[in-house]
């Protein structure tokens, strides 16, 4: 028997970069996780006696919206609920069972990167039918339904078993719990080259892999131990824990440093790589090489036809504004076309269905293809793997090889968080007031050559999207891009991309701050930090 529960409209429920994300503390307001998943379901079209896959990243919160979640699917129409045991799906995980299953779409519980606990982060995404995050007219019709909502429907059904796969009924609509690692498992061995991969590992071929607590860890395990045959204790921190044991599980060098500091030292294995909370993001580090998320992108966009996958060669390749332009001289020197997007995985989603892009990246550890679509942190490993095994050489020397082949694209982002959002927002208003003037202007020995405010025209639906980042680009090619994040939840995040690029002739080994001071002083120059914000230095560079 369908419940209708009485409710009033929440402030501020507009999804981000990437769904919903709030405080725990803010989620557990009476009808708050409600109004935004009875929104979802206000606004998909079609849903009746369709499929909906629910998971997420296991954090703090996520098995009780997920017994929420599924009372109110069935109230509202769903024929079949399909669940991660134990609650768990990998956002890649996920949105491959949305598409293997026909599902309509997903629910993903998640606050990826950022911290969790009771005092933390959560968070809540809807996917639509073809794996994807929903885009942007979706996500407006959501927000706007969450202005307005006034009630929301459930069943009274008692909690199901989460932690036992099978199937059971609540309100009339089947659910079943599936063994969430099967089906990504299976899917990652018909793309990579697992036997070439198992038998490096047979001759010596070492790595560590951090799955910093959180979801990646039983995906790993099973590929990387059990199919792939690393020694037992590669994967580490490889059980999932509801607060990602008091660490942020953001695989950068800031959050991942233990691994840094191995892949650093003398007895390093040959590989290091970490993801994060949900599992989409990802690090690489070889044995004494950090390769920036920007230059992972290019360097497996190059060597990709090395893996049986992508044999038959790339449709094109997108990045998303703020990424390095590395990729780019790849799509040209393959001659393909090549896609710059506004930051969001969202953007992707139209260009990986119309077969125009294969490959995908973004500056903030994302890399994934058309197998799924989301970024996909163990496939990035799983690749990365796959060619250093057929080319038989190490990360730092296949870095080296490309940078020497394209040239080189120094890159670092610095971002100031939590900072107050009028601050910011009056930092970013002055940077627009000035565009029109910067031209011309010169920044120690930078002179600016163009400045604006990126939007996107979509090639496939037409869309538009405006006031995606400041752009500043210089005479001598480098560039320095100024946006605020769409996924912090305390305040505002600045994040300031810096970039700089050496042709094949130029300074391919130097250090990174060194070869972005000029940059970093143009960055401070050009838009104020410290005048706007107070802050003399960032918080976190990577
Ligand atoms: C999300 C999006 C990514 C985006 C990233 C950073 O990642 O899925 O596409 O690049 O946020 O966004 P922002 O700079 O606005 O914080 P994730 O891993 O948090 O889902």
């Amino acid at each position: 028997m369908i419940q209708t529960i009485s409710s009033v409209p929440y402030d501020g429920q507009k999804p981000g970069t990437s769904g919903l994300r709030k405080k725990v503390r803010v989620f557990q307001q009476p009808n708050y996780a409600e109004n935004f998943i009875q929104s979802v379901f206000d606004v998909v079209e079609g849903k009746t006696g369709t499929s909906l896959v629910i998971g997420g990243d296991g954090r703090y919160h996520n098995r009780t919206v997920i017994q929420t979640a599924i009372r109110m699917a069935a109230a509202n129409g769903y024929g079949r609920v399909l669940v991660g045991a134990g609650g768990i799906l990998s956002t890649p995980a996920a949105s491959h069972v949305i598409r293997k299953y026909g599902a309509s779409g997903g629910l993903i519980l998640s606050a990826s990167h950022n911290p969790g606990g009771p005092d933390e982060d959560f968070g809540i995404k809807y996917n639509i039918a073809n794996g994807g995050p929903a885009p942007e007219k979706v996500t407006d019709a959501i927000y706007a339904r969450t202005r307005t909502i006034n009630r929301w429907l459930t069943v009274d059904a008692p909690d199901i078993d989460l932690d036992t796969p099978g199937r059971v009924t609540v309100g009339g609509m089947t659910v079943e719990v599936i063994d969430s690692v099967a089906d990504y498992a299976a899917l990652m061995e018909t793309l990579f080259d697992f036997d070439t991969i198992r038998s490096r590992v047979a001759d010596g071929f070492t790595m560590s892999f951090d799955a910093m607590s959180a979801v990646t860890g039983p995906y790993a395990t099973e590929i990387l131990e059990r199919r792939l045959g690393f020694a037992p204790g590669t994967v580490c921190n490889g059980n999932p824990l509801e607060d990602f044991g008091h660490h942020h599980p953001d695989p950068n060098l800031v959050h991942a440093k233990a691994l840094y500091d191995r892949m650093m030292s003398a007895d390093a294995p040959d590989f290091g790589a970490a993801s994060d909370g949900d599992g989409d993001r990802n690090l690489i580090i070889g044995k004494g090489i950090f390769i920036t998320p920007s230059d992972s992108l290019a360097m497996l966009a190059a060597n990709a036809h090395l893996a049986p996958g992508y044999a038959a060669g790339l449709k094109g390749i997108a990045r998303s504004m703020p990424t390095s332009a590395a990729a780019d001289r790849v799509a040209e020197a393959l001659g393909l076309p090549a896609f710059e997007t506004p930051t969001g995985w969202k953007f992707f989603g139209n260009l990986l269905d119309a077969g125009m892009a294969t490959i995908c990246g973004e500056e903030s550890a994302g890399t994934g293809s058309d197998h799924v679509r989301e970024k996909d942190g163990l496939w990035a490993v799983l690749l990365w793997l796959n060619i250093l095994a057929v080319r038989d050489m190490p990360a730092k020397a296949l870095a080296e090889e490309h940078w020497a082949r394209f040239g080189r694209n120094y890159y670092a982002r610095h971002d100031y968080e939590a900072i107050e959002t009028e601050k910011a927002d009056a930092l970013m208003a002055a940077l627009n007031a000035a565009l029109a003037s910067l031209p011309g202007q010169s920044f120690g020995p930078l002179t600016v050559s163009a400045a604006d405010n990126f939007a996107y025209l979509d090639p496939v639906d037409g869309s538009e999207s405006r006031n995606q980042g400041v752009r500043i680009l210089f005479v001598c090619g480098s560039r320095i891009v100024f946006r605020l994040s769409g996924t912090g939840t305390e305040g505002a995040t600045l994040r300031v991309y810096l970039e700089r690029y050496e042709g094949v002739d130029g300074t391919l080994d130097a250090e990174t701050p060194a070869m972005l001071a000029d940059l970093i002083a143009a960055a401070e120059s050009v838009a104020g930090i410290a005048r706007f914000t107070g802050r003399t230095a960032p918080d976190v560079v990577t």
